[in-house]
């Protein structure tokens, strides 16, 4: 069984050839993304058993989708697909130095998610679950889906684990607050950025926002400070600086590396501060490749990387 239960929607992604925008744009390369089947492939390149749970459309997209998650090594027995609805898609451009992504993912498959879709049994068998929220701005049912399985999770006692992950391309901050803040309440390890954190609270100070976290009931572990993310467990707060990036290609990806990487540190049963590094490591090497997923680096890398091998070509 899985360690480490995840599940969201993950959509086909097209990423505009380089530098000139969609609309003069020759080619688009194809790939995928989602941030929680980020997470999970995070986790199984470190070695560590996961899960994918997700709808997708019955598809070619879908197809691909399910097939490069499998590939990876991430359990996807229980990932359906349907024929009533499509894969959602999203596009990445970049015009003029600057990133946007834009949604066709409206009516998707994952958005009929419901919680008759989850496999109580399955998310029992793990050590996390590990949900973000994305999918509850998806759709009302898709909110309830999360609410309910981070429940069934608590009954079994297994941790959750809650990545706020806010979109603003898919609902307001307004919106997003009244439902992230309560499940923040109900997560374990709340791992959200330090960004969201001053839209969600109304505050640029790190003093308020710290404040706020004392009213949570489990660790908070805050990425994207200046030079460090900020480890916060009872009062107590530990800044984890990060490691170099020595290229930086694509930032897109860096936050579900570092919840990969610092899961695998908890299921190995690291400190928390062991597995905050950890995370700080995989999301270094994600920014250093295109694309949302394909720069985690396996357990073998991190060991080179960690022992100060470099690269060897031939
Ligand atoms: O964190 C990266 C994800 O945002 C990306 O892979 C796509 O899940 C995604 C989304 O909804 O934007």
């Amino acid at each position: 069984a899985p360690e480490v239960v995840t599940f969201g929607e993950s959509m086909a992604l097209l990423i505009a050839e380089g530098g000139k925008g969609l609309e003069y744009a020759r080619s688009l390369e194809p790939s995928f993304g989602g941030a929680e089947s980020n997470v999970a492939i995070g986790l199984a390149r470190l070695g560590v058993k996961s899960g994918w749970c997700g709808r997708l459309g019955d598809d070619p997209f879908g197809h691909r989708i399910v097939k490069a998650i499998r590939g990876e090594g991430v359990d996807i027995s229980r990932a359906q697909l349907t024929d009533e609805a499509p894969t959602g898609l999203m596009i990445r451009e970049n015009a003029a130095g600057k990133s946007s992504v834009h949604y066709y993912r409206k009516l998707s498959a994952a958005s009929f998610m419901t919680p008759e879709h989850l496999d109580e049994a399955y998310i029992a068998g793990a050590k996390i679950l590990h949900v973000t929220g994305i999918t509850p701005a998806l759709s009302a049912s898709c909110a309830e889906t999360v609410s309910a399985a981070m429940d069934m999770a608590r009954r079994h006692g297994v941790k959750v684990s809650f990545d706020p992950n806010l979109r603003l391309k898919l609902w307001s901050v307004d919106e997003a607050r009244k439902v992230l803040l309560p499940l923040a309440a109900k997560a374990d390890y709340f791992l959200p950025g330090l960004d969201e954190l001053k839209l969600l609270y109304e505050t640029e100070s790190l003093e308020a926002i710290l404040a706020k976290m004392d009213e949570l009931p489990g660790v908070s572990v805050i990425k994207g400070g200046d030079d460090e993310t900020y480890l916060y467990e009872k009062g107590k707060l530990t800044p984890v600086p990060y490691f170099k990036a020595e290229h930086v290609i694509d930032t897109v990806g860096a936050g579900d590396g570092f919840c990969g990487g610092f899961l695998a540190g908890v299921v190995r049963n690291y400190s928390l501060e062991e597995s905050v590094r950890l995370g700080n490591l995989i999301g270094s090497q994600v920014i250093q490749a295109v694309g949302d997923w394909e720069g985690l680096p396996s357990a073998a890398e991190i060991e080179r990387l960690l022992n100060g091998k470099g690269h060897v070509e031939r």
